[in-house]
């Protein structure tokens, strides 16, 4: 039987893992045959915004975690297609931080333009991987949501690309049970003008924490108030957003923190992350992992150590995004392609330690975006993605990181050039922090 490949999801991953291959495709390389799985009825992953929270229409978990009124956090200039710039995609530079919309489009846009859609089975999810010895396969079970019945395929080689940041890491505090406002996880948070004119608390002091006290507050929260676990964020907040220690618990409205300090509070948002989840994938190819930069087990931070024919997608920590799936799916297609060959066992393993004995190392921000950078680099040394300036964006994500010190609300107000092309983007008409309305036509157009 001819060769198969299994890519389980269609997000920015399961997407880059296809348009790797229609490339190799359409420069007369023979490709096997390409089956991907989604659980949605459309692709983009969590870039195909769900009004949905809890269970689905078929009753499985919500992937989506993204809500209404998401801009990049980034510059997207950090994560531009080397083959599909933003230039050709939206015949124009566009501003530097864009909104969900815009980033759905530009993804999907690649994804448009080289056809790969006929290789997606929607609506069907992977109910479990296992891995036949004696046929030297991997069996993967899938489960039509329309109830049909479910089947069992053969497949030379499974390509997981189901992202980590959908099933919600929840912890509990004392008072939780009595506490009489809302309290919800960020994955189920959708629109902030639900807080308009409440006191919010906020648990957690990463991306998430950050985003949505700021988005609470410009749609009108009264106040916002972070409690951190390790360390507090330290931005300059604007009025309204305080950072305090770790929660000790609630009683009625009073919320308590660690340093004695109390306030009363009407909702609570626990941005407390999220957990690596493969409940379909057999024990002994299942990563288990936390939020890192470099995974244990994973060579080249993708090829499962133990049987590489099992590749994971995007299952870092991430600085970089779409750039690095793409290096990620550039060197999952020419391992299967037979262009490049793994090292033994013993070898992959002592590249994974050093790697993980370097991000040991990083002391801060800094270090770890040129962790990543390296990481990034060190695969597309091997394989034929285009070339593009991967030290601007370096110094970009360095440049952002400062520029949130000095503004957290006007950080995305900033302007990068392109690593792909050279050109310099227009500054936004209208700063982001007065940007209520994050449609793609207001953002691209005149705002009037
Ligand atoms: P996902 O986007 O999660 O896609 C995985 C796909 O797999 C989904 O379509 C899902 O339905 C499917 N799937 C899952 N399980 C199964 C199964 N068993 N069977 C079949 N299909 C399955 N990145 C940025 O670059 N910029 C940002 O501004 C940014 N903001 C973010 C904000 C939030 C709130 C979150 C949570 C993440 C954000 N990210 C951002 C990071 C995000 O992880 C990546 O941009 C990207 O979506 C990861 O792509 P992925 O394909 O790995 O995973
Ligand atoms: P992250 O970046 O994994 O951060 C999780 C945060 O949750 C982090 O600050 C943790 O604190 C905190 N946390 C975890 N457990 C607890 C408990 N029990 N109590 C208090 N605080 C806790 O997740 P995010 O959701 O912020 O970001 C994920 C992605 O979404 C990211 O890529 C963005 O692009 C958007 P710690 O610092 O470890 O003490």
């Amino acid at each position: 039987m001819a060769s198969r490949v299994a890519v389980i999801g269609a997000g920015p991953c399961g997407l880059a893992q296809l348009d790797a291959f229609e490339d190799a495709r359409e420069q007369g390389a023979e490709v096997p045959e390409i089956v991907c799985f989604e659980k949605q009825g459309d692709w983009g992953g969590l870039w195909n915004y769900t009004w949905r929270t809890g269970l689905d229409e078929h009753g499985d978990p919500v992937h989506g975690s993204m809500y209404r009124y998401l801009w990049s956090n980034g510059p997207k200039e950090c994560l531009e297609f080397a083959d599909y710039t933003f230039d050709e995609h939206f015949g124009q530079p566009i501003p530097s931080f864009p909104p969900r919309e815009v980033l759905y489009d530009y993804i999907t846009g690649r994804a448009r333009k080289r056809n790969v859609r006929r290789h997606i089975q929607f609506s069907t999810a992977v109910r479990w991987v296992s891995y036949d010895q004696a046929a030297g396969k991997f069996a993967v079970t899938v489960a039509p949501s329309d109830g049909g019945p479910g089947r069992t395929e053969p497949f030379d080689h499974v390509i997981v690309a189901t992202g980590h940041f959908s099933t919600p890491n929840v912890p509990s505090f004392p008072g939780f049970g009595q506490f009489p406002g809302r309290i919800m996880h960020s994955h189920d948070f959708r629109d902030a003008q639900e807080f308009a004119g409440k006191r919010l608390l906020v648990i957690g002091s990463s991306y998430s924490a950050e985003d949505i006290a700021l988005q609470a507050r410009k749609y009108g929260a009264q106040s916002v108030t972070i409690s951190y676990r390790t360390a507090p964020m330290g931005f300059r907040w604007p009025a309204g957003i305080s950072e305090v220690p770790l929660l000790t618990g609630v009683d009625g409205n009073k919320a308590e923190f660690a340093d004695g300090t109390t306030c009363e509070v009407d909702a609570i948002v626990l941005c407390t992350g999220y957990q690596h989840s493969f409940g379909f994938i057999a024990d002994e190819l299942r990563l288990r992992t936390p939020n890192v930069l470099y995974p244990d087990h994973l060579y080249k931070g993708v090829f499962w150590l133990d049987n590489p024919d099992l590749m994971y997608l995007g299952m870092q920590d991430q600085f970089y995004t779409f750039t690095m799936f793409d290096g990620q799916a550039w060197y999952a297609r020419d391992y299967v392609l037979g262009r490049l060959t793994l090292p033994s066992r013993a070898d992959m393993a002592t590249d994974i330690a050093h790697w993980r004995g370097r991000l040991a190392e990083c002391r801060g921000p800094s270090d770890q975006i040129d962790f990543q950078g390296d990481y990034v680099a060190d695969l597309y040394k091997d394989v034929d993605y285009p070339s593009y300036d991967v030290d601007l964006t370096r110094a970009h994500f360095k440049a952002w990181e400062h520029d949130k010190e000095v503004s957290i609300t006007g950080y995305r107000d900033r302007s990068f050039s392109s690593p792909c092309t050279g050109s310099v983007t227009p500054v936004h008409h209208t700063p982001w922090w007065a940007a209520l309305d994050d449609s793609m036509a207001t953002f691209l157009g005149d705002p009037g």
